[in-house]
């Protein structure tokens, strides 16, 4: 990660007054939670997420899917959140303002401590049933770990209340982070490969308002023409970036 980008953030995000970030499953992945870019294994091996994370995967195989979410929540359980997302978190301890947009259904940015989290695809740790969206209490979820139960009210079978593929996201959580894209002075985008729509428009959003961006990931490809760019895990340039901002020991985090 090259030295001078990196104070230049620094400055930017001392003197910024609203800064929005927009993260990825990459922030999680130092806390061992799979990316969607990483091979399935198992009894998924033969499916990509995209193929999964779809009404029409769980109308075929409502088991197959179900499980795959399953085991996702037990692995997020499980997980601790690293030091990405806690310098997020005390990130809101530093700015003025601070608005967390996340594509992640983990809940790992909440349990380092972030508020007011906008989740653009749901939370695994939520349920509700296909046909009518009533919600499911999470233990009738837990008790049924290989196949989905049904709906206590209408029959209809549980699912995650996550948004998939050809779904629409949550109208309040969208509004929320546009709104945050088109009043930040500093955008970062940290962990995700930019390729699912629309949270993927939210960098384009910011930049055509006039925000700065920020690019952190370790794949160059990540980068946006034009923006700034650090590349390293998020785990690493985060903490960095707190020490460089404010002087704070990275090991804090
Ligand atoms: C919509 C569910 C309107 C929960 C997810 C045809 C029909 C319908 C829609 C479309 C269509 N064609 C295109 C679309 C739009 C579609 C879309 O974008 N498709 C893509 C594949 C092209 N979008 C939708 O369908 C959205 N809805 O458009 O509604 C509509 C409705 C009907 C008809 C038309 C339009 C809904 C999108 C939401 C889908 N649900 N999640 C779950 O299972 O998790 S998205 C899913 O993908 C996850 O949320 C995940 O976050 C995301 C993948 O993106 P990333 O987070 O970026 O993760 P990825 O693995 O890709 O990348 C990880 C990155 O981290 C990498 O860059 C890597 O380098 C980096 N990294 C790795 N380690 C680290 C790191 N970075 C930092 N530190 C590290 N240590």
């Amino acid at each position: 990660m090259n030295d001078l980008e990196l104070q230049k953030v620094a400055k930017l995000i001392q003197s910024a007054n609203h800064v929005a970030v927009l993260t990825g499953a990459g922030i999680s992945a130092e806390s061992g939670m799979a990316t969607f870019r990483d091979p399935l294994t198992g009894m998924w091996a033969h499916f990509r997420p995209e193929d999964l994370a779809t009404p029409d995967a769980f109308r075929r195989n409502p088991a197959v899917v179900w499980n795959w979410y399953m085991q996702r929540r037990q692995s997020a359980i499980k997980a601790l959140p690293n030091p990405g997302h806690r310098v997020l978190a005390w990130l809101e301890t530093k700015v003025p303002r601070l608005s967390l947009i996340t594509q992640n259904v983990d809940n790992l940015h909440q349990s380092a401590g972030s508020s007011n989290v906008v989740e653009l695809h749901g939370s695994i740790h939520r349920f509700k049933c296909f046909e009518n969206h009533h919600a499911i209490p999470i233990e009738l979820a837990d008790a049924s770990p290989e196949e989905p139960p049904q709906c206590p009210s209408c029959k209809s079978l549980a699912r995650p209340d996550v948004v998939w593929f050809g779904e629409m996201l949550p109208e309040l959580a969208m509004n929320r982070a546009i709104g945050s894209a088109q009043t930040a002075d500093l955008f970062l985008v940290i962990g995700t490969s930019g390729v699912v729509q629309p949270a993927a428009s939210l960098g384009i959003t910011a930049k055509r308002n006039g925000s700065k961006v920020v690019v952190i990931n370790p794949d160059p490809n990540a980068a946006m023409a034009g923006e700034i760019f650090l590349q390293g895990p998020s785990g690493v340039v985060l903490p960095r970036l707190a020490e460089a901002a404010w002087g704070v020991d990275q090991s804090f985090f």
